[in-house]
């Protein structure tokens, strides 16, 4: 019997937003909890919310009143840790067919909905392979997507993107070189862990770079960073920005010419002006 709390799954998949089969999946591999009665499913509301994401920048609102963006990201979070390949591409096309800009796809929704499957994973909430899994559809999400965001024509520069030695996150420079890709540029992204060797090689064989940008993400940030960042600078005279979630509020001892980023926006807008000669840091840092 049904205790009031208790709904349906189609009711449960239209609160949350998601196909009935991604809810499905859920109750089948316990994520949400269930119980059988007759043919169907029951679930609690209050169990639905667990699922509901962290609250994200507010746009537009939906038929029930939260912002559209949240519960996109809210969506594309579930089907991400679902596994569920076609709804999370779903919506990406929704918001492609809205009219979402690079910016927002790649930062806004997909950056967003991965720092949620972090949060889920930091709670315990998603395994590690769950997170393995999200993170391979998240790139192929920014592939599919990259194809209808990127300008075609002549470009206006050439910039490289990758993480030094050490950094195994590479969605933050994938999220980024479509930003960079949307505004005319030719964007060569060398994702984790280049070796610093041939990351620098491959910089200075492909002059002429507009700028270069090295991303970190874990704390402390990477032990290659400060020499790979030196290397570039001495082999390949090019603007270098660092950037990334390591990189925010860091005092790094990094050569003159190199500018170190605190936000999403000010890398993008500092590669995109390819001075990269600002000294950034508050505390001096910056430069040496
Ligand atoms: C997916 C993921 C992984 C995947 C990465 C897969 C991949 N191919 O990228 C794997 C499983 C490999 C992984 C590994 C680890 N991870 Co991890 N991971 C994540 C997760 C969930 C998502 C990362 C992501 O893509 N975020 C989305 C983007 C949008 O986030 P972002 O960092 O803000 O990126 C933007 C900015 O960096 C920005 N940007 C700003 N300036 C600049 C400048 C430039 C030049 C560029 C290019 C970009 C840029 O561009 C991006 C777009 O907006 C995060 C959670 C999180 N909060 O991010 C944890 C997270 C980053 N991981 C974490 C940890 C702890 C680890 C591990 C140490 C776990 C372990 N014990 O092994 C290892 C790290 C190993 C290493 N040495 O690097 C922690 C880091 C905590 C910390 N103190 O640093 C996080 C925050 C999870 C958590 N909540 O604790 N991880």
């Amino acid at each position: 019997m049904s205790d009031g709390d208790e709904i349906g799954l189609r009711e449960a998949s239209d609160l949350l937003g998601l196909h009935y089969m991604t809810v499905y999946r859920y109750v089948r591999t316990g994520r949400l909890p269930a119980r059988r009665v007759g043919g169907g499913w029951l679930v609690r509301r209050s169990d639905l919310e667990a699922l509901a994401p962290t609250p994200a920048a507010p746009t537009e609102r939906g038929r029930r009143g939260r912002p559209r963006h949240e519960l996109r990201v809210g969506r594309l979070v579930n089907t991400l840790l679902a596994g569920d390949e076609a709804g999370a591409w779903t919506v990406i096309h929704e918001a492609l067919a809205s009219g979402a800009t690079a910016r927002a796809i790649d930062i806004e929704l997909i950056g967003a909905a991965m720092r949620e499957v972090g949060e889920r994973w930091a709670a315990g909430a998603a395994s590690v392979a769950d997170e393995h899994r999200a993170s391979a559809i998240a790139h192929r999400l920014i592939g599919r997507a990259g194809a209808h965001v990127s300008r075609r024509g002549r470009h206006r520069g050439r910039i490289m993107l990758g993480a030094p030695a050490g950094e195994m996150h590479s969605l933050p420079s994938a999220l980024l070189a479509d930003v960079l890709r949307a505004e005319g540029f030719e964007v060569h992204d060398l994702g984790a862990n280049v070796p610093t060797e041939a990351f620098v090689a491959f910089v200075a064989g492909l002059d002429p770079v507009w700028a270069v940008g090295v991303v970190v993400t874990t704390k402390p940030p990477a032990r290659a960073l400060v020499p790979l960042v030196r290397e570039l600078r001495r082999r390949a005279t090019v603007p270098v920005v660092v950037g990334g979630a390591a990189a925010i509020g860091v005092a790094l001892p990094l050569p003159a010419g190199v500018s170190v980023s605190q936000s999403t926006e000010e890398a993008a807008a500092l590669l995109l002006r390819g001075d990269g000669r600002r000294a950034l840091m508050p505390s001096g840092g910056g430069t040496l």
